[in-house]
């Protein structure tokens, strides 16, 4: 069966651009629940440990100065098929071929500064979730 929880981060462009409320209001009106959130930043150490599976990618060093570089949201989602359905909400990594109508095609600035993170599996999901929020931060 589908998960039902899924991660994401409104990234630092998406918080700078003044799209938190915009993005906000996609992700609720797709039907999702907030179950946790926060507005806080990355250091250096949690933004790498967060990307390690990235760590011999070309991108890895600008990707984690790009994250650190301002605040982010994080926020645990609820929804039936949560990640499939939020991956599909958000459009692809490069905003270019992002669908019409999804966020990264509506807020994202490039491949690098797109806007929006959201998980790519249900073990992830709860990998994610678990690095940012101890169980307690959790609404039931
Ligand atoms: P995803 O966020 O759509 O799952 P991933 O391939 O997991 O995409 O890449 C993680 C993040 O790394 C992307 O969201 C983006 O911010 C950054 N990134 C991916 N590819 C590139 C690239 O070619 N140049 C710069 N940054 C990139
Ligand atoms: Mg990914």
């Amino acid at each position: 069966m589908a998960g039902t929880r899924t991660f994401t981060m409104i990234k630092p462009d998406g918080v700078e651009d003044n799209n938190i409320g915009n993005i906000l209001q996609m992700i609720t009106d797709a039907g999702f629940t907030i179950k946790a959130m926060k507005l806080t930043r990355l250091s250096t150490e949690q933004a790498q440990e967060f990307y390690a599976i990235h760590a011999e990618r070309p991108f890895y060093g600008e990707l984690v100065e790009y994250m650190t570089s301002g605040p982010i949201i994080a926020a645990i989602l609820e929804k039936d098929n949560a990640v499939e359905d939020f991956r599909t909400l958000i459009g692809a990594t490069n905003p270019a071929e992002a669908a019409e109508g999804t966020i990264r095609a509506k807020y994202a600035e490039s491949i690098g500064r797109n806007a929006v993170h959201g998980s790519d599996s249900d073990e992830n999901a709860e990998i994610e979730g678990n690095f940012h929020f101890p169980v307690a931060e959790v609404v039931a």
